[in-house]
């Protein structure tokens, strides 16, 4: 399950100078709107220290960390989704990410056009909520006459045509979908809509360098991650000890790609566990609560079906105790069945019977 998260933003807020130091993988930033015209999708390893611990212990002969990838789409103005048939292309293209990033400008500099005129994140955070509500009503306006035909058809699709009129109510009210009150199973009847308004929300605040370690008001209720994308697009050119040496100079302690991703994985509800032996050390991603069988399935849809239990220490244990054989001996090996729910970084090794 790799998580992926859709950046939009105003055009020229930094979104592909973000994704290009993300994902070192060359997108165009440029200084002029709508720089980007074709959807950017970048694979970005997640850097956790704990998988090169692992690496040290047992000597993989490869070590494959989670991954997230990231979608970069071109800046949306004000109208954009309003009969422009260009930028529903391109929400057409974060359709499916498990969430949504949004870029904000918060940095000054003269020299970078801003679209409204003047740098300010209240503002430009409303005009993006007002877009993707509005790519929203016309997505359930295109589906409500089929929803409805569905529902005539046959009862158990009425849940279904009624949640897209109760939601397609709150976002004509200005409200985006994730903030109306619904029930797991309304969510659940809308889910192949695919509604942007119902994704999670990160917003990332693009700052300039001398911000970076200040506080931020708060956006739609949760704080924004402050990144310089500028910053991490030095970064991102640096070897992994020049790297190191000057976040430390700038007084940081991770990159804003490593902050980004733990906020992803916190907003998600997501951790990892690791598989780990000769042949390879990985980390894989699950929600936070998942039990056994389910990780097992991250790996191969068999080891679900056919669990049988998982051998499993906990990160601490094989760290102190130099892995598998000593965990073993000291009685930290223990074997789990199909109702554990797995802790972030436990080390895994599943028996399963097909
Ligand atoms: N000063 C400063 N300039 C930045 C920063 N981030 C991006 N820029 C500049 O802003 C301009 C636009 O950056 P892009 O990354 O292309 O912006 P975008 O959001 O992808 O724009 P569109 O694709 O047109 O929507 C470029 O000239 C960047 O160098 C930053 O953190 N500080
Ligand atoms: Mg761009």
């Amino acid at each position: 399950m790799a998580l992926s998260i859709g950046i939009v933003g105003l055009p020229n807020v930094g979104k592909s100078t973000l994704f290009t130091a993300l994902t070192n993988k060359g997108g165009l930033a440029a200084n002029y709107p709508f720089a980007t015209i074709e959807p950017n999708v970048g694979v970005v390893p997640v850097p956790d220290s704990r998988l090169d611990r692992l690496a040290e212990i047992d000597h993989p002969a490869r070590i494959v960390p989670a991954t997230v990838e990231f979608v970069d789409i071109a800046g949306l103005v004000a109208g954009a989704t309003q009969g422009e048939a260009l930028a529903n292309q391109f929400l057409a293209n974060i359709r499916e990410t498990d969430a949504i990033a949004e870029v904000v400008r918060f940095f000054g500099d003269p020299e970078v056009v801003h679209v409204a005129g003047k740098v300010d994140p209240a503002s430009d955070v409303d005009t993006i909520k007002t877009e993707l509500i509005l790519a929203d009503i016309a997505t359930i306006e295109k589906a409500l006459p089929r929803l409805e035909k569905d529902a005539k058809r046959d009862k158990a699709n009425v849940l279904k045509f009624d949640t897209a009129n109760k939601v397609l109510a709150g976002l004509n009210d200005g409200h985006r979908a994730r903030t109306l009150d619904l029930s797991d199973d309304e969510v659940a009847a809308l889910y192949d809509l695919h509604l942007l308004t119902m994704k999670p929300m990160l917003y990332i605040a693009n700052v300039d360098e001398d911000a970076l370690g200040g506080s931020f008001e708060q956006i739609d209720g949760c704080d924004p991650v402050p990144i310089c994308a500028k910053v991490e697009a030095d970064l991102a050119e640096l070897d992994p000890a020049e790297a190191k040496e000057y976040l430390e100079a700038m007084g940081l302690e991770e990159s804003g790609l490593v902050r980004l991703i733990h906020e992803a994985y916190k907003l998600l509800g997501l951790q990892s566990f690791f598989t780990t032996g000769p042949d390879e050390t990985r980390a894989w991603t699950i929600p936070i609560g998942a039990k056994a069988p389910q990780a097992a399935g991250t790996i191969h849809t068999d080891f679900e079906r056919g669990f049988i239990k998982a051998e499993t220490a906990s990160f601490a244990d094989y760290d102190q105790y130099g892995g598998e054989a000593g965990c073993r001996e000291h009685g930290r090996l223990r074997q789990e069945g199909k109702d554990y729910v797995v802790a972030d970084g436990d080390i895994m090794h599943f028996k399963f019977n097909v």
